[in-house]
């Protein structure tokens, strides 16, 4: 039986009526899209219609979920909204705290011990305040939530970008800071903007070496980074039925590196077969009699250009393979043309390490087709020459694989299992010790989602390329970056020539799946008495104090902390391995605050002018002592500022050391959000081209800041060393309840007045 069916049932029991009210208003046909937003608005039925990518819209999402690294800020923030319990069913799951070293056994009892303390906050807060709680090996937040929880049209948020892989089952599921889980959490309104669509229809259908994943991997290379911003994906066509939940799910999870707001796919028949596998026939019964509703009206797929604001269309029979990076997840390569790109850029074509798994690809379908090549290793006399690695998405999926025998094919060439967690996909690999910062070049292929600079190791050297796992684990067979399994051959210990037949799998385990011990402890149904406890010493955990607003006074005579070069990921904001640990200590993870940052004045990283001294230092010490002397400051960047994760650490970090302003060409919308829910300042420059007046001693003045109104932007002065003025504009997208966070310090400030 499913969790929640009370409340899966209730939201099918309304969607009929719901729906039907948003067809009046919207005047037309509906996309899947507007069906489940317009029927989880928190005012209940439509009364009237949004303008997309305009509009700010209360809503009602179903459930949250929440994993370690994120959710404890999002906990030490619900402990001071002054509730009993959540509101909707929530979840936290503990898997990026784990490291990757030896294998799935050692690595998880090391994490145990050293993370200890963490496991038990988490464990303990979710106990007192009604949340589920899924222990340290459990999985993968989102393999774990598509397989428990996801249902289709149904909304959920999530303390995670990529969260969106449930829409692989046909939900709306966004990616969100903390502080916006917190008010779901507390019983209150979520607010979006309402999205703009984008329509993806597949025609053919996938065969051979083609998978789920090269779908992605080509609308990242049509998109690109940043191409997806405050819209929702909707794919349909007869690509999207002739394919797997999971496969869809792929798809879903990696819109996150698009900037999308969120993915999905409308019901059919690949969903039904999945809820039944995984032993929820409840909820597919129940989606059987709402299916109308849980899939697009025929019009908008008969004629998507009359209701889509962008369509992309996508011939899967003759989608090739592809491999995107390295640095970024949108520079897309086909396989057939690998050999070129990479003697073009010099990228090393020897693969030291393929890695499979992760939240984005570890469904039974992914690993028993990878297994089917892993087994013709031995069948043809061949030898694996890169390193291989599996990071399974949930105990379920590697319960039931080991069970298969996949678990014992890979063994047989070599692989490590690596524990049912982030691990590698969040630098969570200890590849090098402490020598990843001077590491070597080389290159790996994987199939996670990201792969910025050291996201995997830590190396700055190394070139991650995202491909599926069956053409990641047909590289690290052959060993070469330009090896096309399609094409090529490969000379096996005879010496003679072989080919590698396609991949083939089992989109469900034939014999359904199986677990001992999926790792769900429940929550007490009366928390009252848990006592949380969070040492006063301790490094790793500290409780929150309300951040003060940030005065008209304080916006005058501001300096310059950073004008940051090119890419400005949350990753080069506050970078993941080894600072995961201070996750939930404020003030000991601000000392990672913008160290990967490229100073725009000497490309160097964490090497900024400090100008009180007019000496050079590290963004944290020079923050700090800034901070010291009572100066606010403000941090310049490029297009899609924060881009990547949802975490808001890297909004609470600057935050905590006294910057008051991001100013941006542009930014990815979840780190915008962050910002504002932290009472800070989230510009974009009217005329981009300012970007290059601002100079490395300037200091700054909000003039009519007094006057911080919606739709008006600011006018900033800017003073530079010599004497010279230049003002600047600067737009917001700022409403008022978003104006009311700045002015009484945070989001969180105003919840808590509130519930006082
Ligand atoms: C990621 O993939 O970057 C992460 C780690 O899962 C993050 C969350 C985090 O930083 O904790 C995400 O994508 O939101
Ligand atoms: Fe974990 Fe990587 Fe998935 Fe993020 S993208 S949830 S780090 S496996």
């Amino acid at each position: 039986m499913a969790f929640d069916i009370d409340m899966i049932k209730t939201v099918y029991a309304n969607i009929a009526e719901k729906v039907e009210a948003a067809r009046k208003v919207v005047g037309k046909p509906l996309t899947l899209s507007e069906k489940i937003l317009y029927s989880h608005l928190w005012d209940g039925k439509a009364t009237k219609a949004f303008a997309r990518g305009k509009d700010y819209v209360d809503f009602a999402p179903d459930r949250v979920a929440c994993q370690d690294a994120t959710a404890q800020m999002a906990l030490l923030q619900f402990m001071h909204a002054g509730k009993p319990k959540v509101a909707v069913p929530t979840t936290v799951h503990c898997d990026h705290l784990i490291q990757a070293k030896v294998g799935a056994e050692a690595d998880l009892q090391r994490a145990n011990q050293t993370s200890n303390e963490v496991f038990d906050f988490l464990e303990s807060v979710s106990n007192k305040y009604g949340i589920g709680f899924w222990k340290p090996g459990a999985g993968i937040i989102h393999q774990v939530v598509l397989e428990n929880y996801a249902f289709p049209g149904g909304m959920m948020i999530g303390t995670d970008s990529h969260t969106v892989n449930a829409g692989g089952l046909g939900m709306v599921a966004i990616g969100v800071g903390g502080a916006d889980a917190v008010d779901v959490m507390a019983g209150m309104a979520w607010e979006l903007k309402f999205p703009k669509l984008i329509g993806v229809k597949l025609t053919g259908k996938l065969s051979g070496w083609t998978a789920p994943k090269d779908v992605i991997l080509k609308v990242a290379d049509i998109l690109t980074v940043k191409g997806g911003t405050g819209a929702i994906v909707e794919y349909f066509g007869e690509g999207a039925t002739s394919m797997s939940c999971t496969g869809k799910g792929t798809i879903c999870n990696m819109g996150a590196e698009v900037g999308a707001t969120t993915s999905t796919f409308g019901y059919d028949a690949s969903m039904d077969r999945y809820l039944r596998a995984t032993d929820r026939s409840d909820v597919a019964d129940a989606a059987l009699e709402v299916k109308e509703h849980l899939t697009a009206d025929p019009e908008v797929y008969a004629n998507p250009e009359d209701y889509f604001d962008q369509l992309i269309e996508i011939d899967l029979s003759t989608l090739e393979p592809h491999l995107n990076g390295p640095f970024t997840p949108d520079l897309a390569t086909p396989i057939s043309k690998m050999g070129e790109a990479a003697r073009e850029n010099d990228w090393p074509i020897n693969v030291e390490v393929g890695l499979i798994g992760s939240c984005t690809n570890s469904s039974y379908e992914d690993i028993s087709r990878a297994a089917s090549l892993a087994k013709q290793v031995a069948d043809k006399n061949l030898k694996t020459k890169s390193e291989f690695t599996i990071t399974p998405g949930s105990e379920q999926v590697r319960y039931t694989i080991e069970r298969d025998g996949f678990i014992d094919t890979f063994n047989n060439i070599g692989a490590t299992v690596f524990a049912n967690a982030c691990g590698p996909c969040i630098g969570m690999w200890d590849r090098y010790g402490d020598k990843a910062a001077n590491g070597p070049r080389n290159t790996i292929v994987h199939s996670f989602n990201r792969n910025f600079a050291k996201r995997a190791d830590g190396n700055p050297n190394t070139l991650a390329f995202v491909g599926s796992p069956e053409l990641v684990t047909a590289i690290a067979i052959a060993g070469r970056l330009d090896f096309n399994p399609v094409t090529d051959k490969l000379i096996n210990e005879e010496g003679e020539e072989v080919m590698l037949d396609e991949p083939r799998g089992y989109e469900l385990p034939p014999e359904g799946f199986d677990v001992e011990d999926a790792g769900y402890i429940a929550p007490k149904a009366d928390g009252s008495d848990v006592v949380v406890k969070v040492s006063p010493t301790s490094e790793r955990l500290q409780l929150l104090a309300p951040f003060e607003p940030i005065l008209p006074e304080q916006l005058q005579g501001m300096k310059l902390l950073i004008k940051a070069f090119g890419k400005c990921t949350t990753d080069h904001i506050s970078m993941a391995g080894p600072w995961l640990r201070y996750r939930g200590h404020l003030d000991n993870i601000a000392n990672n605050t913008l160290i990967g940052a490229v100073n725009a004045y000497n490309k160097k990283t964490n090497f900024i002018k400090n100008q009180l001294e007019g000496e050079y230092g590290g963004v944290p010490d020079t923050q700090r002592a800034y901070k010291a002397e009572g100066i606010k400051t403000i941090v310049v960047g490029d297009h899609n500022y924060g881009e990547g994760s949802s975490r808001e650490h890297a909004a609470m970090q600057p935050r905590h050391l006294g910057v008051a302003a991001v100013l941006v060409k542009s930014f990815a919308r979840i780190h915008e959000t962050n910002l504002k829910k932290q009472g800070m300042l989230a510009l974009t420059f009217a005329n981009e081209s300012d970007y290059d007046l601002i100079q490395e001693d300037d200091t700054f003045n909000f003039v009519d800041i007094a006057d911080f109104t919606p739709e008006k932007p600011l006018t900033i002065e800017v003073v530079h060393a010599e004497g010279t003025k230049d003002n600047i504009i600067a737009n917001h997208s700022y409403n008022d309840a978003q104006i009311g966070w700045f002015k009484e310090g945070s989001a969180l400030n105003v919840i808590k007045r509130e519930n006082a």
